[in-house]
């Protein structure tokens, strides 16, 4: 039996199989540059994030209508229920399906439709997340927030994704304000190929409550000082840095150095369709590679309920 996890970074569009995608493109009459599911699983093979980014976002044009949305995350919940997943705060890319011609109502109401079956046919509650392109403006953030205005009874948070490097976190500090004074959660990636100082800039600029990878803070001795002070959860994605060469092998992973500097780290999936595993597949590999004991798997497990944005009588823990 996997231990019961919460899932906290996980991009539902990084959540495409190449058989799912070949079946959509099919009931859309899209032709993809594949001959077949196969061909497709061999392009996954990246050597940076942008390598990863450019073949993410050319699948998603089989990602047309609500039912794909829909059976996209249906997919996701079946496999994230077997791999010890309860509860999931998933993201989403809107700007991505906005500039295809997909209303931000075909993709919210699509996911939603999974999402609030999820508890009852699949044991796991969840959360959406609304994340901003940030290669794109910061006026195509704002106009995306006022997109989502009439949406928000689905919508928990915005993070901040895709290109990193050259796009620091005190580019969006404007919209973080406004989503904030609509009352949504913030997160952001930050430190997965960016420096330590985006970390800073994301929780002194956005005000973000997690950071997403938080991965390179570990090269600056104060902001793992401060992140262990103020108890600042990390969403890692161990087979995710392996995959998009942020680390060169999993046993050079520092995760298990970050839980004994006494890090609040938690372990998920990222992309997984791309990255080569689900949640639990993260969990097994970094206790493999890493020697991690059963107490620090434990504290990982807890960690992702602590660190999760469930009210106070949903504790998941005793489920
Ligand atoms: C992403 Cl791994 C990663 N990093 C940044 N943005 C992303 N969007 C989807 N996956
Ligand atoms: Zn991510």
């Amino acid at each position: 039996m996997p231990l019961p996890k919460a899932e906290l970074h996980l991009h539902i569009e990084g959540t495409l199989e190449p058989e799912l995608a070949f079946a959509l493109a099919a009931r859309n009459g899209i032709a993809l540059p594949y001959a077949d599911a196969e061909e497709l699983r061999h392009k996954y093979r990246f050597s940076d994030l942008q390598s990863f980014l450019d073949l993410y976002y050319e699948l998603m044009a089989v990602l047309r209508t609500e039912d794909d949305f829909a059976d996209l995350a249906e997919a996701y919940l079946t496999r994230a229920a077997a791999q010890g997943v309860r509860h999931a705060e998933v993201f989403f890319d809107p700007q991505a399906h906005l500039a295809r011609g997909v209303e931000m109502a075909t993709v919210v109401d699509g996911l939603a439709r999974a999402l609030e079956g999820a508890p009852e046919r699949h044991g796991v509650s969840t959360r959406l997340i609304m994340c901003f392109l940030r290669d794109e403006s910061a006026e195509s953030a704002a106009a995306t927030l006022d997109a989502a205005r009439p949406h928000l009874d689905h919508i928990t948070g915005v993070g901040l994704d895709s290109a990193e490097v050259g796009h620091p976190p005190s580019k969006f500090r404007e919209v973080y304000e406004k989503a904030a004074n609509l009352g949504l959660r913030r997160v952001a990636h930050a430190g997965e190929e960016g420096p330590p100082a985006y970390i800073t800039e994301a929780l002194d600029v956005l005000g973000v409550e997690r950071v997403d990878h938080g991965l390179r803070s570990v090269e600056d001795p104060d902001l793992v000082a401060r992140l262990v002070r103020d108890r600042v959860p990390l969403t890692l994605c161990p087979l995710s840095n392996v995959r998009l060469r942020t680390v060169d092998v999993l046993a050079d992973h520092p995760l298990r150095a970050m839980l004994e500097a006494g890090l609040m780290a938690t372990v998920n999936s990222d992309d997984p369709a791309y990255f080569g595993g689900y949640a639990d597949d993260n969990f097994h590999a970094v206790r493999e590679a890493l020697g991690l004991t059963d107490d620090q798997l434990r504290e990982l497990a807890r960690n992702s309920f602590l660190a999760a944005f469930l009210d106070d009588d949903e504790d998941l823990r005793k489920a």
